[in-house]
């Protein structure tokens, strides 16, 4: 029986990618490092030091790790500073609606995220309220695709994987959900999610009904 729900944020609450995106970019273009769109969503779930590993290697550059990690809080500056202009209205369509309704109908609800910035984002939206438990880049070590975030997410909630539903947009994502034993729900294109249990182009088609019909809860 499905009791509980463990949310990734950028991507399935808000799309942060877009800001995500103007960071790197701002940096890679001061490093005079090559970095696109199709780089930027190679980036989906995974950490920050991870992210600029993938960045490098796409230039075919390599740097020591006290650089890598002096250049990420740089990109890191520039992205939080642009979260300063997110507010309550930047919502993915759907999400605040399901988000509600989770809550109306009284499911246990976890974040899942690999954001350290997770906390921050939530604010700025005002998302806080429907959330029991928030898991973030800070709650575990191992980064998507170890389950450990999903894994963490359940265990505060105190329910088994089984019980649980996770929303990702990212393959690293279901990947993790899929290693830990949860169902799975993907939110974009089938050529990045299609390995997931039950997958919708966008949140606004995905509706508690739906998900309940899936899953026979
Ligand atoms: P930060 P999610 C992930 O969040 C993003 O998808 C990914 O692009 C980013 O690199 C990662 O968070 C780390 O973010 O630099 O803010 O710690 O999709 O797992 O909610
Ligand atoms: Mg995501």
């Amino acid at each position: 029986m499905i009791k509980g729900f463990i949310f990734d944020l950028d991507g399935v609450i808000t799309d942060t990618a877009e800001l995500h995106y103007e960071a790197w970019k701002a940096l890679a273009d001061e490093m005079g490092w090559d970095f696109d769109y199709q780089v930027n969503d190679k980036l989906r779930g995974i950490s920050r030091m991870d992210s600029i590993k993938v960045i490098l290697e796409h230039n075919n550059t390599s740097l020591e790790e006290d650089r890598l990690a002096e250049l990420a809080t740089k990109k890191n500056d520039i992205y939080v500073a642009s979260l300063e202009n997110m507010t309550p209205d930047d919502y993915l369509p759907g999400a605040r609606e399901l988000l509600t309704h989770l809550r109306t109908e009284g499911y246990n609800v976890a974040l899942g995220s690999a954001s350290k910035n997770a906390i921050k984002v939530l604010a700025q939206l005002n998302a806080n309220i429907y959330f029991d438990v928030i898991g973030d880049g800070n709650s575990v070590s191992k980064s998507k695709p170890a389950p450990d975030i999903f894994l963490y997410g359940a265990d505060k909630l105190k329910l088994q994987p089984e019980e649980c539903i996770v929303f990702e947009d990212a393959e690293s994502g279901v990947d993790a959900a899929k290693a830990g034993g949860f169902h799975s729900v993907g939110i974009g294109p089938e050529e990045r999610l299609g390995h997931a249990d039950l997958r919708f182009d966008s949140m606004s088609e995905a509706t508690l009904f739906e998900i309940k019909s899936h899953f026979k809860d």
